[in-house]
C-alpha cells in the first residue's frame, strides 16, 4: 500500500505542482466574487489536480531517457527514482493512467462551465506538446521557455475564469513574463543534466550566460508592467504588482549571484516555499471573498 502510494507520488510529483498552483490560485483569488458556487470551485480545483497528474505523467513518459541521469539536485525529487525509470511502472500502464487523468480533468472542468473547460483543454494540449515527440517543445531552444511562460499565463487565466471575472489584459501579460523569468533558472540548473542526456534545451543551446541576460531583460519588463499596475489598479492588484516587483527583483539578483562558471545550483526552495505560501494565502483569501467576509 505504502509502496503503491510512493510509486504514484513519484509519478505525479505533487510538490512540483506548487509551481502551477501559484498562478492558478492567484488568478482565482483576484477574480472570485461573493456567492460563487462552492461546487464549481471544488470542481475547478479537482480539474487542476487532473491536469497536473496528466502533465507530469506525460512529462515522465517523455523524459524516461533523460531522467535516469538526474543527480537529485534542484528538484522536488530525484528524478532517477521515477517509477518509469526504475521499471516499477511500464509505459503502457502510464499511458492508460494518462488517459484516465485526461478524462477526469475534462469532465470536472465541463461541469464548471464551457469557458473553463476550454482553458483546461488548452492546458492539456500545451502540457502534451511540451513533453511528447514529435513536437516536444522542451528540447526546442526558446520554445521551452515560451511554452512554460504560456502554461503559467494559462493557469492564471483558468484561475480567473474559475473565479468568474476577467481582469485587465496587462495583468495576463505581466504573468507571462513572470512565468518566463521563473522558468529560466530551472532550465539553467538542468543545464549539466540535460547536456549529459543530450537534450537541446535553451540553456544547452544558448549557454547559461546568455540566457541569464535574458532574465535581466524580462525582469525590466516586469518592473515596467508592475509599476504601471501599481499606479492604475485596485488595491488587490496593487498587492499583486508589489509581490511581482519585489519577488522578481530579489529572485533575479539572487540568481545572478549564484551563477559562476556556467554552474548554477539554486535551491528549489527559492521557488517552492514562497510560491506555496502565497498560493495557500490566495486560496484562503478567495474563500473569504466568496463568503463576503473579506474584500481588499
Ligand atoms: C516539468 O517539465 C514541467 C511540466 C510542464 C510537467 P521538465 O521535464 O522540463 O522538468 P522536470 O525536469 O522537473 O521534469
Ligand atoms: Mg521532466
Amino acid at each position: 500500500m505504502i509502496h503503491t502510494l510512493s510509486l504514484f507520488t513519484r509519478l505525479i510529483r505533487p510538490i512540483a505542482w506548487i509551481v502551477f498552483l501559484f498562478p492558478f490560485a492567484i488568478g482565482f483569488s483576484l477574480s472570485v466574487t461573493p456567492g460563487l458556487s462552492l461546487n464549481s470551485i471544488l470542481l475547478g480545483f479537482l480539474s487542476f489536480v487532473g491536469v497536473m497528474c496528466f502533465g507530469f505523467t506525460v512529462n515522465a513518459l517523455g523524459d524516461i531517457h533523460i531522467d535516469q541521469f538526474h543527480d537529485g539536485h534542484s528538484k522536488d525529487m530525484n528524478l532517477s527514482k521515477q517509477p518509469l525509470v526504475t521499471g516499477e511502472l511500464t509505459p503502457k500502464k502510464a499511458w492508460y493512467l494518462t488517459f484516465g487523468f485526461l478524462v477526469f480533468s475534462l469532465i470536472t472542468s465541463y461541469y464548471v462551465n464551457f469557458l473553463f473547460c476550454s482553458s483546461i483543454i488548452i492546458l492539456i494540449i500545451l502540457g502534451f506538446i511540451y513533453s511528447i515527440p514529435p513536437i516536444r517543445l522542451k528540447v526546442r531552444p526558446g520554445m521551452d521557455i515560451l511554452c512554460n511562460a504560456s502554461l503559467g499565463m494559462m493557469f492564471f487565466t483558468a484561475g480567473t475564469i474559475l473565479g468568474d471575472t476577467l481582469l485587465p489584459f496587462l495583468i495576463y501579460i505581466g504573468v507571462f513574463f513572470m512565468a518566463a523569468t521563473f522558468y529560466i533558472p530551472t532550465v539553467v540548473t538542468d543545464f549539466e543534466f540535460d547536456q549529459r542526456a543530450g537534450a537541446h534545451t535553451s540553456a544547452v543551446t544558448f549557454g547559461p550566460g546568455r540566457i541569464v541576460t535574458t532574465m535581466l531583460i524580462l525582469t525590466t519588463i516586469i518592473v515596467i508592467i508592475s509599476s504601471y499596475m501599481l499606479l492604475t489598479e485596485s488595491l488587490e492588484i496593487q498587492i499583486l504588482a508589489s509581490i511581482m516587483l519585489i519577488y522578481s527583483l530579489v529572485f533575479t539578483s539572487a540568481s545572478q549571484l549564484k551563477l559562476r562558471n556556467n554552474h548554477w545550483v539554486i535551491h528549489e526552495n527559492w521557488i517552492l516555499v514562497p510560491f506555496g505560501l502565497i498560493s495557500v494565502l490566495s486560496i484562503l483569501y478567495g474563500i473569504l471573498k466568496v463568503y463576503g467576509i473579506l474584500q481588499l
